[in-house]
């Protein structure tokens, strides 16, 4: 049940690049994300340094390198791969694009305790068709606060469209581009989401909890923006990290 009306949907996320709806999901379906999320981790299989569909983030104190998220997650699990197409999802999603929604990239943030918080940046790169309407779903599977490391957002800031060069690579902004006193952490409980777009700026904190900080991050493109272009966007998104490792003489990446 969507707690803000349709239309107040539409309206936020024009304004304010994200809009959250709290209660969306119920607990058992939650609950068995978690499960879920218990058993890929189990899946030792997969997770390896040379393994493009692992992203492995430092301990913020440590600095050891540690297993951080899947991205793609769908192709490994049937329950996560339902709720991308949940309708009730679908009928936010639909709410805020005027339009149906195309699911474009799916992962699956653990984010361990004392994980290192992510850098400001946007979500959209700039390669040539590269949907404008991108936006993510975050779907948390626990409480999420400042300190376990919420995604915090600034709203307002997606209309400036792109705030880094756009010549396709990926670019931390410096802290100085946003007003940290306008920023929004996205508290959620489980069976809240938020969706924010590719163009807001965000970053995140340590998580400095004793518990995981799982969420999963479902991205979406409007229909009339390129249509279906998931696997080809995974295609190129495989070509450009198998790029990026080699600039670090890594040649022996494989996508499991
Ligand atoms: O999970 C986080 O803390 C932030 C993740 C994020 O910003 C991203 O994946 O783009």
């Amino acid at each position: 049940m969507l707690s803000t009306a349709a239309s107040d949907l539409c309206t936020q996320y024009t304004r304010d690049g994200y809009v959250i709806v709290r209660g969306l999901f119920p607990a058992a379906l939650m609950t068995e994300l978690v499960r879920e999320s218990e058993r890929l981790l189990a899946r030792k299989d997969l997770i390896d340094l040379r393994n493009l569909r692992c992203r492995w983030q430092n301990h913020c104190h440590t600095g050891e390198c540690r297993f951080d998220a899947f991205d793609p997650i769908t192709d490994l699990s049937p329950p996560v791969a339902k709720i991308t197409s949940d309708e009730r999802l679908l009928e936010v999603l639909q709410q805020v694009f005027g339009e149906p929604a195309c699911l474009f990239k799916d992962k699956l943030i653990y984010k361990p305790p004392g994980a290192t918080g992510y850098g400001l940046h946007q979500d959209y790169i700039a390669w040539p068709g590269f949907p404008r309407s991108f936006l993510s779903v975050v779907i948390p599977l626990e409480t999420t606060t400042q300190s376990n490391g919420c995604t915090i957002l600034y709203p307002g800031r997606h209309r400036e469209g792109c705030l880094s060069a756009a010549d396709g690579d990926y670019h931390e902004l410096p802290l100085s581009t946003v007003d940290d006193a306008t920023a929004v952490p996205l508290e959620l409980d489980p069976g809240d989401i938020a969706l924010f777009s590719g163009f807001a700026p965000h970053r995140s904190n340590n998580n400095d909890s004793t518990q995981w900080r799982r969420q999963l991050y479902l991205s979406y493109n409007a229909l009339s923006d390129g249509g279906e272009q998931r696997a080809a966007h995974y295609r190129e998104f495989h070509t450009w990290l198998k790029k990026k490792y080699a600039e670090y003489d890594r040649h022996d990446t494989y996508f499991d």
